[in-house]
Order: C-alpha cells, then sequence, then structure tokens
C-alpha cells in the first residue's frame, strides 16, 4: 500500500470550477500540502483528466464519496486509480459489501470512508452511526476515515474506535469554522482546507497561516 506523505498535515480541498484557476493554484501550493483533494465540481466543470494533470504538483484524492451497490464502486474506484488518484473517500454507510469492493478496487491507492459529516446536518443520520461505520471500516479494511473538524470531540470519538493504525482526514477547517490545531489535537492526521485557500487572494500565504496553526511550518 502506497501511503501518503504526512509532513505539512495539509491538504487542499481544491473545489474551484475553473481548470486554468484550479492548475495556477496547485501549482502555487503543491509543494505545501501532502495533497490535493477534487471533488464533482471540478471533475464536471473540467473533465476527469483534471485527476491525471493535478498528480503532477501533489498526490490526489478523488472525493467522489462513493455510495452505490459493489459493482458500481468498483468500476468508479477503478477509473479514478487508474487516472492517478492516489486515495478515494467512500460512504461507509453502504454496508460492508461495498466497502469492501472499493478496498480491492483501490489496490495500491488508499480508501477512506466518511464517519460524520462537518456540516450542520451531519448531526442527523451520520453522527448516531458514525462509531459503527468506523468499526466497520477498520473490519473493511479501509486506510483511513474522514471525521470533522467543526466537532472536533467526534474526531477522538472516531480515534478511539479505530485506534493508531489508520488515518484521519479532517474537514471543516476555515470556511465551516473548524481549526486546523484542534482538529489535529483530537487526533486527526490531516486538516482539509478548501475555500479558504483557494477562494483567498494569496493561495500560498494562506495555506502557510494553516500551516502556523497546524505547527507544521516548513
Ligand atoms: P471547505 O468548506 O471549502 O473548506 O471545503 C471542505 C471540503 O471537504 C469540501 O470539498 C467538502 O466536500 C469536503 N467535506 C466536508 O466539508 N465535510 C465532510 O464531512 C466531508 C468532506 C470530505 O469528504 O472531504
Amino acid at each position: 500500500m502506497k501511503a501518503m506523505k504526512k509532513e505539512s498535515r495539509l491538504v487542499l480541498a481544491l473545489d474551484e470550477t475553473d481548470g486554468v484557476k484550479a492548475l495556477a493554484i496547485a501549482e502555487k501550493v503543491g509543494d505545501i500540502v501532502d495533497a490535493i483533494k477534487i471533488n464533482w465540481p471540478l471533475v464536471l466543470s473540467e473533465g476527469p483528466q483534471m485527476i491525471t494533470r493535478l498528480s503532477e504538483f501533489s498526490e490526489v484524492i478523488c472525493d467522489f464519496k462513493v455510495a452505490d451497490i459493489p459493482n458500481t464502486v468498483r468500476l468508479i474506484v477503478e477509473n479514478s486509480v487508474s487516472r492517478g488518484a492516489s486515495a478515494v473517500i467512500v460512504h461507509a454507510f453502504t454496508g460492508d459489501d461495498s466497502l469492501k469492493a472499493a478496498v480491492e478496487a483501490a489496490g495500491d491507492a488508499e480508501v477512506y470512508a466518511v464517519t460524520e459529516m462537518s456540516h450542520p446536518g451531519g448531526r442527523m443520520f451520520t453522527a448516531p452511526n458514525a462509531e459503527a461505520m468506523a468499526r466497520l471500516g477498520v473490519e473493511c479494511g479501509v486506510s483511513g476515515f474522514i471525521a470533522p473538524a467543526t466537532r472536533p470531540e467526534r474526531i477522538a470519538a472516531v480515534r478511539a474506535v479505530v485506534g493508531d493504525g489508520f488515518k484521519i482526514l479532517s474537514p471543516g477547517v476555515g470556511a465551516q469554522g473548524g481549526k486546523a490545531s484542534d482538529a489535529l489535537r483530537a487526533g486527526a492526521d490531516y486538516a482539509i482546507v478548501g475555500r479558504a485557500i483557494y477562494g483567498s487572494e494569496d493561495p500560498r500565504a494562506s495555506a502557510l497561516t494553516f500551516l502556523e496553526d497546524a505547527g507544521t511550518v516548513q
């Protein structure tokens, strides 16, 4: 298994929908983030070839929050990895067969399973099931989990379930109100930051302020 580097402990969520701007931002911050995460907004507007192009600047996490039957999960994960993704994010509520299909299809790439989501609505259905989904991810062999920086105590709860052998990536830092330092202190390995970096006038300067807060300035 090819493990993602852990240096700055910062992952950029590049939800910029203009491909030229997205590539320019990747060039500016690629050396100070551990990975770039892309989601549907960029892939739908500029095509899946963005996965390959961005992989020139950084490792790429495909955040497709895959939630489907095993065969469809396999097709999506295989396609993402063959284009250069180092990791794929999937939902865990789909159950053991779909999660196992993701892990198998990923091969040497990593699979991260969503536990509790960071937005207020994440309290409704994901929060009450987060620990169970974390346990399922451990059983199915995922590499790590997504847990909310907006509720650091919930990162700690997921960490308590999964132990030290799994990574936790934590979105919700910046625009959603969470802090990188709080997320890392609660047990996250990486803080995920989107709008506060790609939407700022100087994305590199903004990324550096998050590194400062995380205590990982290089
Ligand atoms: P900002 O709110 O702009 O920093 O972006 C957060 C990024 O993390 C977006 O790409 C979201 O889709 C993603 N995300 C969450 O915000 N909350 C979650 O619970 C899970 C994710 C994710 O899986 O990355």
